[in-house]
């Protein structure tokens, strides 16, 4: 197994300005994200500032959307959960996924040969023997203020790096890892420091007026299929094509008689049929 990460190895590493330049690796938590939120709703002077990050080998009770289970054998991942302080207005709020979700690809492209993608809304996916597989997932959660704006912001995001084959978890989208896809184990610093640095780049793109959804729409592989819709409370569902996203990031699905239907992602479950 590859060496445990240190907090003076990865801030030394990284040639970010803001962007992990305070981070925190923990051998083992209940889950990053919870443990982040937790420090930042302490609310005491030493609150983590913009930027923090939150490195761990092991999750005990790692987390996906909608109370699922995020799962990965100790030290075989990249497993962090970051701190965002945006104050953008709620209509910007997943902007944020979309520019984690697109450091994830690129840096995986980075660094192996695999074709990467993003499945609406949150899943990071490589192809492997020509299908697409989940190699990332990303959980998003935050404050917005009384003036509608996001406060603050805690991304957390999973990525498979070195969990062989047999030993990953069961998923509905199936499953994989860098190296059960090329064969080859992944180092997880230079994978690490990649993200971090395009995720840094793409977030200072933002405050320069550029919005991440066209880039973000075009790694969609969701896009021209069919998939069924389900309304996760209700579990209504309709059959249709995604044609597009609008610049939120709702998903645009036309229904078999015709009608577009704008699909928010913590209403409904999607699945390519
Ligand atoms: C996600 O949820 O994909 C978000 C995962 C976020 C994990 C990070 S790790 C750091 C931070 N701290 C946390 O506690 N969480 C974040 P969702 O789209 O709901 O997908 C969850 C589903 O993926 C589960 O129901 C499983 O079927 C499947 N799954 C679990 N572990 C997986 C893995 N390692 N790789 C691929 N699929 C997995």
């Amino acid at each position: 197994m590859e060496k445990f990460l240190s907090e003076t190895v990865v801030t030394h590493s990284l040639a970010t300005r803001w962007l992990g330049k305070k981070c925190q690796v923990l051998p083992e938590v209940d889950s990053a994200n919870d443990l982040l939120k937790e420090m930042v709703q302490q609310g005491s002077d030493d609150s983590p500032p913009a930027g923090f990050v939150l490195l761990t080998e092991y999750q005990r009770k790692g987390r996906g959307r909608l109370a699922r289970h995020w799962e990965a054998p100790k030290g075989s991942s990249l497993l962090l959960s970051m701190l965002f302080r945006p104050n953008w207005p709620a209509a910007q709020a997943n902007w944020l996924t979309m520019l984690v979700s697109l450091a994830a690809v690129e840096a995986i492209a980075a660094h192996t040969n695999l074709e990467a993608g993003l499945k609406w809304p949150n899943d990071v996916m490589v192809r492997q023997e020509n299908s697409w597989h989940k190699v990332s997932g990303i959980l998003q959660e935050g404050s917005f203020g009384g003036d509608g704006r996001l406060q603050w912001a805690i991304v957390g995001i999973g990525i498979n790096v070195n969990i062989p084959a047999d030993e990953l978890p069961e998923g509905i989208t199936p499953p994989t890892s860098l190296l059960a896809a090329t064969g080859q184990s992944v180092s997880r610093l230079p994978l690490l420091c990649t993200f971090l640095e395009r995720l840094e780049e793409l977030y200072d793109g933002v405050g320069n007026g550029r919005s991440p959804q066209p880039l973000w729409q075009n790694k969609l592989i969701t896009l021209g299929q069919p998939v069924r819709v389900t309304h996760h409370q209700t579990s209504n569902s309709f059959m249709g094509i995604a044609e597009a996203t609008d610049s939120a990031g709702h998903l645009l699905v036309r229904d078999e008689a015709g009608k577009l239907h704008t699909v928010t992602a913590a209403d409904v479950t999607l699945r390519e049929k």
